[in-house]
């Protein structure tokens, strides 16, 4: 009985002595960010090219598709040099995104290679992109067409 009694009484201390649980993380913590896209302007006569972008999922994700209003195709690729050859294939299971690392997508590496894009891009335009992840909600991002700012090692790929 009185054992009882102690053991409601250190409870309710207990409860006591913690007012408000800290803040769970929000929504704002389970979005994946996405920063510095750019998509490159695409070449004469071609309708394809490279969109880079460094992505942060808050979880271990992985980035499954894109699409884009602008091309009627999108797909991750990786760039790889085999024989002196840059060439590049579609990574079908997507890029994987571990928790909390900022994931490049750059030339010379992984990207978002658009296919069938319907107008030109050029420099100064816009192309929005939806990112979409196993877990995380998907991300809408508008990049600006132009050059990455990045090495210069891959430029020849796209
Ligand atoms: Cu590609």
């Amino acid at each position: 009985m009185s054992r009882a009694l102690y053991l409601v009484l250190a409870a309710l201390a207990l409860a006591a002595c913690t007012p408000g649980q800290p803040a769970q993380q929000g929504d704002a913590a389970a979005t994946v960010q996405a920063s510095g896209a750019v998509c490159r302007p695409t070449p004469t006569g071609r309708q394809m090219t490279g969109c880079y972008v460094t992505v942060t999922a808050p979880a271990d994700d992985r980035l499954i598709s894109v699409s884009s209003p602008v091309a009627g195709r999108a797909e991750i690729h990786e760039s790889r040099i085999e024989n002196n050859m840059m060439i590049m294939y579609e990574l079908r299971d997507g890029l994987a995104l571990p928790a909390g690392q900022a994931v490049e997508l750059k030339p010379g590496g992984s990207h978002i290679m658009l296919l069938a894009v319907t107008e030109p891009l050029k420099a100064g335009d816009s192309v929005p992109l939806t990112l979409t992840f196993a877990t995380a909600a998907p991300v809408e991002i508008t990049a600006p067409v132009g050059q990455p700012a990045l090495t210069k090692a891959g430029d020849a790929a796209h």
